[in-house]
């Protein structure tokens, strides 16, 4: 199964933090990332008064269904040490699974595709880049792109 998977920090180091979280997924058994789009530097969305964030989209290639990569996600979270506290707050490691292909999934613990992506220019702009046509398993995001406002997102050179 291939997802997209959204990782995003905004404490610490974050370009070590962003680098860790995919050596952790590669660490994964039979699960590797094999595409990755920039880094971006990015506005916080939801909560303003925090720093900006670091943000990455990954293609991961796996054989876990969506509920263990959901499970290993949040494995590597509390591997960093990661406390839920604000909603939409800072956090050191968030890892969010925005597609797996063209499967939707309405459990209680997972929502695919991810229900806020289309309105999060930090997912849309890297998502665009890795899917240049904006047909992402079939579903087309150039409208949601068309629609945002704001949200500034810097691609970096790192
Ligand atoms: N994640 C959030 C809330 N707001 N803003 C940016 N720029 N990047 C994020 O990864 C992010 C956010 C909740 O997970
Ligand atoms: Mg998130
Ligand atoms: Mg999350």
């Amino acid at each position: 199964m291939e997802y997209i998977i959204s990782v995003g920090t905004n404490m610490g180091d974050r370009k070590e933090n962003i680098e860790r979280s995919i050596e952790a997924i590669n660490l994964l058994p039979y699960t590797d990332v094999i595409r990755q789009s920039s880094l971006y530097e990015t506005e916080p969305v939801g909560y303003a008064r925090q720093q900006n964030f670091y943000n990455i989209l990954l293609v991961v290639d796996s054989i876990f269904e969506p509920n263990e990569m959901l499970g290993a996600c949040l494995g590597i979270e509390s591997g960093f040490g990661r406390l839920r506290t604000v909603r939409f707050g800072p956090r050191i490691i968030d890892l969010d699974i925005i597609f797996a292909e063209d499967q939707e999934i309405e459990s209680r613990n997972l929502l695919v595709p991810h229900p806020r992506y289309q309105e999060r220019r930090f997912i849309l702009e890297p998502l665009l880049e890795l899917f240049p046509d904006g047909m992402v398993y079939g579903t087309d995001i150039k409208p949601y792109m068309d629609v945002l406002e704001g949200q500034e997102v810097i691609k970096l050179d790192i």
